[in-house]
């Protein structure tokens, strides 16, 4: 992550960006942030709304339980660009719709696995807080059969971007196989993208990196195109003044290839 990038990068992929949003015209795209628990959904949300608006807010709630390994986010909640962008924007450009919601754990049963089709499927009504998937199953799928809501306008998932934290050494290979296979269930395949978050806390000589690195993408089958290494805005990288191109430059790239 060394590469530096400058204010006319910045300009340049802000054209692109707009560019590609602008051709979508009438189709609004949803985007589901799905990883384990603290590993940057949130944060990584909140820096693609400040792409995609020109300013940072803390819209998706961020925060730091490691120790506690306390959810921060605890109920599916939608981002559409009616909530990050103007008035006169949202008429000009077709921004995505932005899903963030719980972390899940690493596994792969059949509460994962209804839970991520639920939400694929559109099927869970905003705000709706999920289970932390550590209590009795035959409970929880009844519980979810329950929360199943069924209206036509409900927005279906068309990409999803699977977070993760380059600090962490375990490749949540259990929950990647689970998103795997709902994206691909045979109604329809849902296109999978990789983020790793927190790069600015990897070493240059973290020889560790690399092999978990290699992992992660092999795991969610991604090419270059697919896959982004970056560091979102939090405590460490503020936003105080103004953009921050060695941030935005990277992502902005990625979000053109999840079109
Ligand atoms: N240094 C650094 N910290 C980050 C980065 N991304 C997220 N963080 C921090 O990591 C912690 C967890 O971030 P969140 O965005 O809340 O993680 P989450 O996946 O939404 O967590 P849950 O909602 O609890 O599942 C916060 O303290 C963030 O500030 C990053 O790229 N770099
Ligand atoms: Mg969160």
């Amino acid at each position: 992550m060394n590469t530096e990038y400058s204010e006319s990068d910045l300009e340049l992929q802000i054209k692109l960006l707009q560019d590609t949003v602008q051709k979508r015209q009438n189709k609004t795209l949803t985007i589901a942030v799905i990883g384990q628990h603290g590993c940057g959904k949130s944060s990584f949300i909140n820096t693609v709304m400040a792409v995609f608006s020109g300013e940072y807010h803390e819209r998706a709630l961020v925060g730091n339980f490691e120790e506690e390994g306390e959810h921060v986010t605890r109920r599916l909640t939608r981002y559409p660009k009616e909530k990050y962008v103007t008035e006169d924007q949202c008429l000009i450009y077709q921004y995505p719709t932005l899903v963030d919601m719980m972390g899940f754990q690493n596994a792969g049963d059949d509460v994962v696995k209804k839970t991520l089709d639920l939400i694929f499927n559109g099927c869970l009504k905003d705000k709706t807080k999920l289970s932390k998937g550590n209590q009795n199953q035959r409970n929880v799928l009844e519980e979810l059969q329950q929360l199943t809501y069924n209206d036509e306008n409900h927005s279906k998932v068309d990409r999803i971007i699977f977070v993760a934290s380059a600090k962490s050494r375990e490749c949540p290979t259990e929950l990647i196989k689970a998103v795997r296979s709902q994206a691909m269930d045979g109604r329809r395949d849902i296109p999978v993208f990789g983020v790793l978050t927190h790069a600015d806390q990897i070493d240059e000589d973290d020889t560790d990196f690399p092999e978990f690195e290699k992992k992660f993408k092999s795991s969610l089958g991604l090419n270059a195109m697919r896959y982004l290494l970056c560091s979102s805005y939090c405590d460490e990288i503020s936003r105080e003044n103004g953009r921050n191109p060695n941030v935005e430059v990277p992502v902005m790239r990625f979000l053109n290839q999840v079109r």
